[in-house]
């Protein structure tokens, strides 16, 4: 992975985030649920851009053109978004779903590979804002070794070649490391870390 450090200055972060409120308010983040268990995730999700990534119960883990909840469309992605793939990703083509994973204190996220998409050609783009989480990335295989790295708000990180398909997960929140979410209308009060991941779904046509 490729990481780095304070890519979004402060004045980036709060117009990001200001894009992200209007995302919340078309778009309200709800609980995804596991397959087969229902055992619902802590992380709350939304999604901006022609597709977003959903899981419950009886459907499993998908990508789909419609909120699971009010069933509209996806709100568009902001401009900014695609700015910051076109400067970073290395990809041609624009990202076709942003998820939004919204930890309160006490969320995680536990140990995963991201394999819903039919492209791993193209990179994942990640972006954090608030608070800082402890990040754990691992390699191809899930009982292999990993490491840790605090990601903190402004942060960006490239997931490309091999750590495309590397286990991570997000292990907790560092409480009180970012005041960028504190009292922001339109947020769930309880929002301490939002991390958005840039992807690409289809393959794009030749
Ligand atoms: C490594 N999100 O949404 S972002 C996810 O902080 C997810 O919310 C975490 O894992 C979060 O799937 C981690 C960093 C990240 C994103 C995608 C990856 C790391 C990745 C894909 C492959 C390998
Ligand atoms: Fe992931």
């Amino acid at each position: 992975m490729r990481h780095l450090e304070g890519h979004l200055d402060a004045a980036a972060q709060g117009r990001l985030l200001a894009g992200i409120v209007g995302v919340i308010a078309a778009a309200p983040p709800f609980r995804p649920a596991m397959p087969r268990t229902g055992k619902p995730f802590s992380v709350l999700m939304t999604n901006c851009g022609p597709l977003g990534w959903v899981s419950d119960r009886e459907g499993g883990y998908r990508y789909q053109r419609a909120h699971p909840a009010t069933g509209a469309p996806w709100p568009a992605m902001p401009a900014m978004l695609l700015e910051l793939w076109a400067e970073v990703a290395g990809y041609a083509d624009p990202p076709e779903a942003c998820l939004v994973n919204v930890y309160s204190q006490g969320a995680r996220m536990s140990l995963h590979r991201d394999e819903d998409e039919a492209d791993f050609a193209a990179p994942v783009v990640s972006i954090s804002l608030g608070d800082a989480c402890v990040f754990r990335i691992g390699g191809t295989a899930r009982r292999g070794a990993t490491r840790s790295v605090r990601l903190a708000s402004g942060d960006v990180v490239l997931l490309e070649g091999a750590s495309r398909l590397a286990y991570h997960g997000v292990d907790r929140i560092i409480a009180g490391t970012s005041t960028l979410l504190e009292g922001v209308p339109g947020l769930p009060p309880e929002a301490r870390r939002i991390n958005l991941t840039l992807r690409r779904v289809t393959r794009p046509a030749a």
